[in-house]
């Protein structure tokens, strides 16, 4: 019984071969390659959670010999291809009209070279995406009348407003004055009667002319993040207004929309 079975898989083994063959004139050799593409939906950088597939997405791929061929993921976001062995470079078609629309990568690296060994099947990685999330900043001064040197509190607070977790480094910036003096509180957890998140913030006041604070704690889709300044303001025997700005810098948590990443405070200050 066995003995046709064996047959017909050689023969049709045997034609899978020769069809390859005759795509690949310049090698008498094949091998394979695979790899995932995912949707990352808590934009953490790797697949968890309810982190899901992308299928139906073309891969390109770009043999050794210059000549391209296509991959598709299937329903799990998995794709393979028959290529000749060699240096192949994978390119996640994201113009592919299967592609989910505002996504960036948020796991591998695409398009990557990768050496397809001969005899192997070899894995090209996974290539997770993400959301772009959109952070934007509100500063707030308690008490904005400095009636010569006075104390006052000042609460920083950052929102995502897209929907996505960050993911990176968050950098805010307010440039010096000496009139504006603090000392940063790391444990501080409540400012007046607002909670804040001074503990995952960093300050850093090496630069000469900008205030510094960066956070590596991702803030959820739709959440907060804050910290909170007591600090003195000294008018130096001058009376005016100041306006003080402060910017989520570009690029923050993998954020892309920069025209609300500023807000700025107003001080009035006299002296007697
Ligand atoms: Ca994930
Ligand atoms: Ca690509
Ligand atoms: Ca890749
Ligand atoms: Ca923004």
């Amino acid at each position: 019984m066995k003995t046709p079975i064996t047959i017909t898989l050689l023969f049709f083994i045997s034609a899978i071969y020769q069809n390859v063959y005759a795509e690949s004139p310049n090698s008498e050799i094949v091998t394979t390659i695979h790899g995932h593409v995912y949707y990352d939906e808590n934009n953490n950088g790797t697949e968890d959670g309810t982190d899901a597939g992308i299928p139906s997405i073309d891969v390109l791929l770009t043999q050794s010999d210059g000549v391209i061929i296509t991959a598709v993921t299937d329903a799990n976001g998995d794709w393979s291809a028959i290529v000749i062995p060699g240096m192949t470079t994978v390119d996640i078609d994201e113009t592919d009209a299967d592609f989910p629309t505002n996504l960036q990568q948020s796991d591998g690296t695409d398009p990557e070279t990768i050496m397809a060994v001969l005899d192997l099947d070899t894995d090209a990685g996974v290539d997770g995406y993400a959301g772009i999330p959109d952070i934007t900043v509100s500063f707030n001064i308690l008490t904005t009348l400095m009636d010569g040197i006075t104390s006052a509190n000042a609460i920083f607070n950052l929102y995502e407003l897209a929907g996505v977790n960050t993911n990176g480094t968050i950098t805010l910036i307010l440039a010096k004055d000496n009139r504006f003096t603090f000392t940063y509180n790391n444990t501080l957890s409540t400012l007046g009667s607002q909670s804040v998140n001074n503990a995952d913030w960093s300050y850093d006041s090496s630069n000469p002319s900008f205030h510094i604070w960066e956070s590596i704690v991702p803030i959820n889709a739709l959440g907060k993040s804050n910290f909170g300044l007591e600090f003195v303001y000294d008018p130096q025997n001058t009376s005016g207004q100041v306006s003080y700005s402060i910017t989520v810098i570009a690029g923050s948590g993998g954020e892309m929309i920069n025209y609300n990443n500023q807000d700025v405070e107003e001080i009035t200050f006299i002296t007697y």
